[in-house]
């Protein structure tokens, strides 16, 4: 099992950065040259805790040729496996995903709910304060949820999709510790 007090993140895998090589030709230079090429990079940003953010302190970043080399760079500067370490998400879109509910109906008297915002890509570890205690979800531009009773997207899972406050029975009440949103 993790721990749930590590203070490290999860981890986005942001595709796509494309880095331009070559030197810059003059512009009365003739012929017109070669186009430059061109290399795509992925790179792998590492989240830190709010009061690592408010300390001031940067998120590492590892880029390289592949999503894998970039994690495993990022794995070798802070000293361990990312994804083994428990903590909040990292996402590129700021859509709102869904809401967790401590309570079983949802925005009923006495709620405590957790508003997660990201892309419908987003898969990591529940915020901390709020491991083993979603008790519903209600689902906002994603039309499904995966929700994990073991970090990392292990253990036991249950798929929560449709509209309204969507309940959590059994095993899965009070147990989440990593979801994966779904379009
Ligand atoms: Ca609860």
């Amino acid at each position: 099992m993790f721990d749930s007090r590590s203070a490290v993140a999860g981890l986005a895998v942001m595709s796509g950065v494309t880095a331009s090589l070559g030197s810059s030709t003059p512009a009365t230079a003739a012929p017109a040259p070669a186009p430059a090429p061109h290399v795509t990079q992925y790179c792998v940003v590492q989240a830190l805790p709010v009061d690592a953010v408010r300390r001031g302190e940067q998120s590492p970043v590892s880029c390289a040729a592949s999503p894998e080399a970039a994690a495993a760079g990022l794995d070798r500067r802070t000293g361990g496996s990312s994804f083994a370490a428990a903590g909040a998400f990292v996402a590129a879109a700021d859509l709102w995903l869904g809401i967790m509910y401590d309570n079983p109906n949802g925005p009923t008297a006495g709620w405590d709910e957790w508003w997660v915002r990201g892309d419908c890509s987003l898969a990591g570890n529940v915020r901390a304060d709020w491991n083993d205690r979603i008790s519903s979800v209600q689902l906002g531009a994603c039309s499904a949820v995966k929700l994990y009773t073991g970090y990392n997207l292990s253990e036991d899972s249950t798929l929560a999709k449709g509209s309204g406050s969507l309940g959590l029975y059994g095993r899965f009440d009070n147990s989440t510790s990593s979801m994966k949103f779904g379009a």
